[in-house]
């Protein structure tokens, strides 16, 4: 392809990555072997985890693409374990009233493979819980500045996260504890920020187990036009 001059402001020249074609199709399939390893895990051992590693996660999380580069997003750390506590107790209030009435029997028979009940006891073993804020908009000396895209600009930056912790070899939990808005007042987070999803992360404990999950086919979830 022909190298067009771009004369665009306040552009820098784009650092390109060649592999090679021989080494890209080796390198994907590598990658997808290893992430196809990636599992939800909800026995957590308390060993500890540096927190500059964590540190690394996050950063490589902030990474993901957002709605007009505004990184709607603030990862609260969570080593505290009064915090901890707090979190489980709050949680476990509200999944007890999912499991007992606010889920739906269709979504009870969905959950069975899991195995999963209201208690939640990896919120206090686990060494971190990561809890993800989506910020709705944001606050700029006193004014409100528009965010855009923001569901799926969290999104990214989670699934960015997930792919980071497993790449170093961790295990996390994308936890949703329905209504979350408890985790916004026990962390004093402002009003412009909205709990979008709870991880544990740390160690898998020594007898943790998974469900016996198959993912779809690839002619399942892709269609070449
Ligand atoms: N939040 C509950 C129920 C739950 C819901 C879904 I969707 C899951 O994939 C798993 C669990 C709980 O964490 O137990």
């Amino acid at each position: 392809m022909e190298k067009q001059k771009q004369n665009k402001k306040n552009f820098i020249p784009y650092e390109a990555i060649d592999f090679g074609e021989a080494e890209m199709l080796e390198r994907s399939e590598q990658f997808f072997q290893y992430m196809d390893r990636r599992r939800s895990l909800r026995f957590f051992s308390s060993k500890e985890v540096p927190l500059q590693l964590i540190e690394n996660l996050i950063k490589t999380a902030s990474t993901a693409p957002s709605g007009a580069h505004k990184q709607p997003w603030t990862f609260c750390v969570i080593q505290d374990k009064s915090i901890k506590k707090a979190i489980r107790e709050a949680a476990e209030k509200e999944e007890y009233e999912n499991y007992h009435g606010r889920m739906s029997d269709e979504w009870l028979e969905d959950l069975e493979k899991f195995d999963t009940d209201w208690h939640k006891e990896f919120l206090e073993v686990a060494p971190y819980l990561i809890v993800i804020f989506k910020k709705t908009y944001d606050v700029e000396e006193g004014d409100k500045k528009k965010n855009y895209y923001v569901n799926e600009s969290v999104g990214l930056a989670a699934g960015f996260l997930l792919t980071a912790i497993h790449n170093a070899g961790l295990v996390a939990l994308t936890h949703t504890p329905s209504p979350m808005n408890f985790l916004a007042e026990i962390l004093k987070r402002p009003q412009n920020e909205k709990p979008f999803l709870l991880i544990p992360i740390g160690y898998p404990s020594d007898n943790a187990v998974v469900p016996d999950l198959k993912r779809k086919a690839l002619d399942e979830i892709m269609k070449l036009y």
